[in-house]
């Protein structure tokens, strides 16, 4: 009787383990997973889905590299799972668990920054690029040397990201954004000093908010954003500017220390699926690395320019190593010197 009620008390809390595993801690980018998206998965599975977000790939690393927060699965941009992937923050990924590996587009898959794709897993791609409202600016705007203009002091919006900001001011300069150096940041240190104070609003959260209501009128902003923009209305333009544009491919990845890794696997598994796919670029219209899912869209989603750019100069950001943290404290500075 004794063993009985050992054995049922055994059972009982394996049980209860079970019931505790089923859920999925992800640390994603605001405004890029479709709470639509998270509901499915959580109806199909039962899994429940516990979402929070950030708002730049160094407040990701800053929290992982801190060993703050248990996270089943992260959404770093390529440059920053590099330097997961170097710190050893990342846990191989199981490929045997992700068919719907097939149906991404081979042009966004083993990349540099995982160049077997053995950590990571394309989730959206997209650039950085200047959108402006034709209604309120006249005049030509190709490049970030048009949009840093005194003309348009408090009527600018940029995002809230620090190697974002000073890769703009090195591609203006012609310096490579790859390899900075001291040097080159000493030269891109003026630009952005100049630059920083003809900015209205930073923000990487939803730039397109400041736009809408008016407040600005043009600005530098994800690719995302700007597609947005432009299905509410056409008066906003997006460029790729003329210097050279940050192309990312932000990427889903496990950390080391995940404790539902099963529950990370079917999750990505899910969102590689082509109706799955579909439902992120309606809401957060990227540009979409999943052929099958690309294959569903419309004519229109496709003809959005903002999301499917026909042509430019893009360049993915690397891993810097230690200069990360010196291009991060040199706009700290500056802003908070404005
Ligand atoms: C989504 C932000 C896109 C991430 N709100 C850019 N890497």
């Amino acid at each position: 009787m004794k063993r009985l009620r050992f054995l049922l008390l055994v059972g009982l809390l394996c049980r209860l383990g079970d019931v505790r595993a089923a859920e999925l801690n992800l640390f994603g980018w605001s405004e890029y997973v479709p709470q639509t998206v998270l509901d499915g998965f959580t109806k199909e599975t039962g899994i429940k889905v516990n979402f929070e977000t950030f708002s730049s790939n160094e407040e990701l690393i800053s929290k992982l590299v801190a060993g703050g927060g248990r996270y089943d699965l992260v959404q770093p941009s390529d440059y920053a799972a590099e330097v997961m992937i170097r710190q050893k923050l990342l846990a191989p990924l199981d490929r045997a668990k992700l068919p719907n590996l097939k149906n991404l587009d081979p042009a966004f898959t083993n990349r540099p920054h995982d160049p077997e794709g053995k950590f990571t897993v394309p989730y959206m791609s997209g650039s950085v690029g200047i959108v402006i409202n034709t209604e309120k600016v006249k005049a030509p705007v190709a490049g970030y040397r048009d949009v840093f203009q005194p003309r348009f002091k408090d009527r600018l919006v940029v995002l809230n990201d620090n190697r974002e900001i000073v890769t703009w001011a090195l591609s203006t300069l012609g310096l490579p954004i790859n390899t900075i150096t001291t040097e080159s940041l000493a030269k891109a240190r003026p630009v952005v000093a100049e630059w920083v104070k003809l900015v209205k609003v930073f923000d990487s959260d939803s730039p397109k908010t400041a736009l809408l209501n008016g407040d600005v009128d043009l600005g530098v902003v994800w690719s995302g954003e700007a597609a947005i923009l432009w299905n509410q209305n056409k008066k906003f333009k997006y460029v790729i500017p003329a210097e050279g544009a940050h192309q990312f491919i932000d990427v889903l990845a496990i950390p080391a220390n995940a404790k539902n890794p099963a529950a990370a696997h079917e999750f990505i598994n899910y969102l590689l699926r082509p109706e799955v796919s579909k439902l992120i670029s309606a809401a957060f219209p990227y540009t979409n690395p999943n052929a099958a899912a690309r294959a569903l869209l419309s004519a229109d989603e496709l003809a959005n320019p903002a999301s499917y750019p026909k042509a430019g100069k893009l360049e993915t950001f690397r891993d810097i190593g230690k200069m990360a943290a010196a291009v991060d404290r040199l706009v700290t500075d500056l802003k908070s010197a404005k």
